[in-house]
């Protein structure tokens, strides 16, 4: 089963450039047909090559520091406006909102990924020059963080979605990336892999519950957050943020409108409609405006069949049976 021999793929989807090492444990795993490359199971969960790559070079490389914050999420979960809110909130006594580096750069770059900017293609980064404490994003499941991360007790936000508007996010986003060799991906197609837990970073019901798992046992390092919270309560949601990063919003900021000027600055319309999120493009070759699309709940009932209700519901009783865990 090869990949398409695709040279306009964004670089997180490109296949050279691998370490020897990669390529022989590549050689080894379980492989099945992504929806845009091909997949590889690793310690669980589904990778294309390059993302497995970053992950390894993260795991070998990663030193973490103990005040350093991570952004965890799953996949189109919500990531671009966490990363958001969080460098907002962190900074806010550095930027005013006229200044404000989110007004002429996309979050991705504020934040950036461990395994897919920061550790890709086998580089170990100089991280220096990152204030403390370092802000890093991943999509990477608890079970192949960098030890170093788990030893150092880092504070962890993990953000999840209802894995139905994650899995509708993603087939629209694959959409937007094919080359247009490659043609329309069904959503019929996707949807059998997605249910199988063939997609980047899945299982996704795996991934979810590892992490509310580690919320259970040490909610003092691993909050726990769904989009859903998000859009239902943004400002309550802000505040807790904050407080579990330390640095709690004082009732004078509150009385200031710091959580509303905060909550605006990050907001779906807002950021959306800056030239740098309209026109930009990240170093992998993304768009900008491809990390912005409806951002909205409940999008998957404009999509799904009564059969594919009726399988994903089946499939949620089974998967979050018993864990508290609901969507
Ligand atoms: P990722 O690929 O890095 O995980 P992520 O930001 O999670 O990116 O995916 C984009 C989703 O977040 C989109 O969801 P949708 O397809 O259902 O619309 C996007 O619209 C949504 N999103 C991005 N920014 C915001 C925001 N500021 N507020 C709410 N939703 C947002």
């Amino acid at each position: 089963m090869s990949s398409p021999h695709v040279t306009d793929l964004p670089k997180f989807l490109q296949e050279e450039g691998l370490t020897q090492e990669c390529k022989t444990l590549l050689s080894s795993l379980p492989r099945n047909k992504g929806w845009i490359v091909n997949l590889f199971q690793y310690q669980g969960f589904w990778y294309t090559s390059r993302q497995l790559q970053g992950v390894l070079t993260c795991q070998h490389h990663f030193q973490a520091n103990s005040d350093d914050l991570l952004l965890i999420t799953t996949p189109k979960s919500g990531t671009t406006w966490l990363k958001a809110i969080t460098f907002a909130v962190i900074n806010r006594n550095r930027y005013s909102s006229s200044d404000h580096p989110l007004l002429t750069t996309n979050p991705h770059e504020l934040v950036p990924f461990l395994e897919l900017k920061l550790f890709v293609d086998n580089q170990i980064p100089d991280l220096t020059s990152f204030a403390s404490p370092r802000l890093f994003s991943t999509h990477i499941p608890y079970v192949s963080l960098p030890e170093s991360v788990k030893k150092q007790g880092c504070k962890m936000v993990f953000l999840c979605r209802d894995p139905r508007d994650m899995f509708i996010s993603n087939w629209h986003f694959t959409n937007k990336l094919r080359p247009q060799t490659m043609g329309t991906l069904l959503l019929e197609e996707a949807f059998e892999s997605f249910c199988k837990g063939v997609c980047v970073y899945g299982p996704i019901w795996d991934h979810i519950l590892e992490y509310w798992k580690q919320s259970l046992e040490r909610p003092e390092k691993v909050y726990f957050l769904k989009f859903e919270e998000m859009k239902a309560e943004p400002s309550v949601q802000l505040k807790r943020l904050a407080e579990f990063f330390g640095c709690p919003i004082s009732e004078e900021e509150e009385k200031e409108g710091v959580v509303e000027e905060i909550l605006k600055l990050c907001s779906f319309d807002h950021l959306s409609n800056l030239d740098v999120n309209k026109t930009g493009k990240l170093p992998s070759r993304v768009e900008n405006s491809m990390f912005f699309r409806k951002g909205e709940v409940g999008d998957w009932v404009n999509h799904f069949t009564p059969e594919m209700v009726k399988e994903f519901e089946r499939i949620m009783e089974v998967k979050f049976h018993g864990s508290g865990l609901q969507f």
